[in-house]
């Protein structure tokens, strides 16, 4: 089934437009890829250094979500928020894993959306989707009660995206962990409980874009984290444009995602910028760390 016709069935019709909006400019971005490695000298509200790509994925995709005339607001992990007349709160990374760009590794795009003006609690997500650049551009979508998966192929007359999974699951338990920061740098419990992990003959699998490591949570189960570091125990991973997403995808796929302590998805963020540290993935294992972590750790 096509994008247009599958996603104008899921969601409300303001949503869908959105969705549908952000699908034509990924296709625009995945063409531009080869010819926008440039890293800027401009910075991101974070301070981080702006890739050219980073930049020209935050215009596109804010222009065309404003065009619908759908949004309330567009609020970025690259610049100052937009406000509009619509009724959909979009929050967005742009460009997920833009230091993956000139390694042919993925990168991806996360969107979340919102029935609440953000920062507000999870509970006002509605539905969140990601692109994914990688051998494939696929988008992956759920409006909390599946995941279903897109992927682009060519057809006379362009670049389409077809239903190709309809009904996701992060198994029980798993095969890969995926851990972000340095092995000294990270808490006590979580090295500890990563040691019991490869005892149990887990294999270490890390791209460094958080889509890309997590869609293969997604496909083999396991357990991703980008833990709580000596240094930053906030972690490193931005809750509204990352984290919020990405757990949201992963409950709809039965998955489980915490900050150590409690749901990730129980969190109400009191700014854009917040950070947490995130663990995310089959849901045995989650719940493992987290006692872990609950048990060792204040
Ligand atoms: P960039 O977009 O700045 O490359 O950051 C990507 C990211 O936010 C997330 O996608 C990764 O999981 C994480 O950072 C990778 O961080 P490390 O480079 O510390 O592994």
């Amino acid at each position: 089934m096509m994008l247009e016709e599958y996603i104008r069935s899921l969601l409300p019709s303001d949503e869908a437009s959105v969705v549908s909006a952000c699908a034509e400019v990924s296709l625009k971005i995945w063409e531009e890829m080869p010819r926008r490695k440039a890293v800027l000298s401009t910075t991101n509200p974070y301070g981080e250094k702006q890739a050219e790509l980073d930049v020209l994925s935050d215009n596109l995709f804010r222009k065309r979500i404003l065009e619908t005339g759908e949004a309330a607001e567009v609020v970025s992990e690259e610049s100052p928020p937009t406000h509009s007349k619509g009724k959909v709160h979009v929050a967005m990374d742009p460009l997920d894993g833009s230091s993956n760009i000139d390694t042919n590794n993925p990168v991806g795009s996360i969107f979340c959306l919102f029935t609440e003006r953000l920062p507000c609690p999870a509970k006002y997500i509605s539905s969140a989707f990601y692109f994914t650049y990688g051998p494939m551009l696929t988008l992956t979508l759920s409006s909390g009660k599946q995941v279903c998966r897109f992927v682009v192929s060519k057809r006379e007359g362009g670049y389409i995206f077809t239903l190709a999974e309809e009904s996701l699951k992060i198994k029980e338990e798993g095969e890969i962990y995926s851990f972000g920061a340095q092995r000294r740098e990270w808490i006590e419990p979580v090295l500890r409980y990563v040691e019991k992990l490869e005892d149990r003959g887990m294999k270490l699998r890390y791209c460094g874009t958080f889509v890309g490591d997590f869609n293969q949570i997604l496909k083999y189960g396991g357990i991703f984290g980008y833990p709580a570091t000596k240094s930053k125990p906030r972690g490193k991973l931005r809750v509204i444009y990352e984290v919020l997403p990405i757990s949201f995808i992963a409950r709809a796929a039965s998955g489980y995602s915490s900050n150590g302590k409690n749901d990730i998805l129980s969190l109400e963020p009191s700014s854009l910028e917040e950070t947490t540290p995130i663990y995310v993935g089959s849901k045995a294992l989650v719940k493992e760390l987290e006692s872990t972590i609950s048990r060792e750790y204040t």
